[in-house]
């Protein structure tokens, strides 16, 4: 019996595909081949739509034998595109061989900043000596960066923190980490407290070679029975022994902070040899590094405690001052000012 026309057009189709296939010899060719065969108006649809045209008794083995074609079709597309990659790639490494014996190309190995590398040793410090580490936010509310640290609207102390407000009423970028204090005791409490609280804080100051107006804060939290003004004095010697060495002179001032009583400032002396000492300190031989004093009866109450059952001490440390000192820097403007000359030395 003779085969019905329309499979003879199969065959064909599939004749001339291959042989086609066999004669590319670059992947363009065997792009343009593609298309020609399975693009959307290709030969392969185009024969697959004449289904309809089709007598119905003869559609279902039409239809297999389309099918059949088109999978055999794209099996040959895929292992010549193989071979063609192959053979290309071939000719690329034979026509510029590779010598495995050039030196590499030399990467430079990164580093950490100067001032993450110093808040790094300052938390393993104070986690040495038992601190939890905390981060807390650094846009604030106004209630929580001064109102629950004893700092009402129009308190004179507020003058200290020349600070930046959002568009949004009531809310700040965070002055000190003094705030992270409240969350970290609503958090904690009625629970003692040993944390520490690194961060970014940021101030309208006028930069100077001392001030920048974003700079980091360590915060230091501690809250139980019977913490006197003694743990507080030991704890700050024993991190400045531990940063400094021995040798350096540590100073405590008496001063006030509202959410402290009594509230002292720690200073540490600057090198007299280096000639940018008078500049740096005042000429009073001393940088001040942080703030600190016993945390103030409201502060505790605020944060829930009740300060006739615990009390505590707090320091605010800022790391670019300490780190200042660490390595003799006489510009905090450098810090983040990006100079790779400066980063480099680290
Ligand atoms: C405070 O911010 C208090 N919150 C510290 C505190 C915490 C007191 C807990 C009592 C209890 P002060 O404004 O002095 O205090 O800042 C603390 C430290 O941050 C300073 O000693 C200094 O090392 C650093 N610091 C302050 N302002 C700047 C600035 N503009 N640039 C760089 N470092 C700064």
């Amino acid at each position: 019996m003779a085969e019905p026309i329309l499979f003879n057009e199969w065959t064909q189709l599939e004749n001339k595909a291959l042989t086609q296939l066999s004669s590319c010899t670059i992947e363009a060719d065997l792009q343009k081949w593609h298309t020609q065969y399975f693009g959307d108006k290709g030969e392969v649809n185009q024969s697959l739509r004449k289904v309809s045209t089709i007598p119905p008794a003869e559609r279902k083995s039409f239809g297999q034998e389309g099918n059949r074609i088109k999978e055999k079709l794209a099996r040959a597309y895929e292992t010549t595109l193989r071979e063609l990659q192959k053979k290309a790639l071939l000719a690329d490494l034979n026509s510029a061989p590779l010598d495995v014996t050039i030196p590499g190309r030399y990467c430079p190995q990164g580093r950490l900043h100067p001032a993450t590398q110093v808040m790094r040793e300052i938390d393993s410090i104070f986690r040495s000596m038992g601190f939890q580490i905390y981060r807390s936010r650094e846009v604030e509310t106004d209630e929580i960066n001064f109102e629950l640290l004893n700092m009402p609207p129009h308190h004179p102390a507020r003058d200290m923190w020349d600070t930046f407000f959002t568009t949004n009423p009531g809310v700040i970028l965070r002055t000190h980490t003094s705030p992270g204090q409240i969350h970290v005791m609503r958090k904690l409490c009625p629970n003692p407290i040993r944390a520490v609280l690194p961060g970014m804080c940021y101030r309208k100051e006028t930069i100077t070679a001392r001030s920048e107006i974003q700079f980091e804060q360590v915060e230091g939290l501690v809250i139980g029975p019977n913490i006197t003004f003694t743990d507080l004095k030991g704890t700050i010697t024993t991190f400045a022994r531990k940063l400094f060495g021995k040798e350096r002179q540590i100073r405590i001032r008496s001063s006030y902070f509202p959410f402290t009583e009594p509230s002292i400032e720690v200073d540490i002396d600057w090198p007299k040899e280096d000639p940018n000492a008078d500049r740096l300190t005042k000429g009073t031989g001393w940088l001040e590094i942080m703030g600190a004093g016993m945390v103030h009866p409201t502060v505790l109450r605020n944060g829930g405690y009740d300060p006739d059952q615990v009390s505590g001490f707090a320091f605010g440390l800022g790391p670019q001052r300490i780190t200042m000192l660490k390595y003799g820097i006489d510009d905090i403007r450098l810090f983040w000012a990006n100079d790779f000359r400066f980063l480099k030395q680290f």
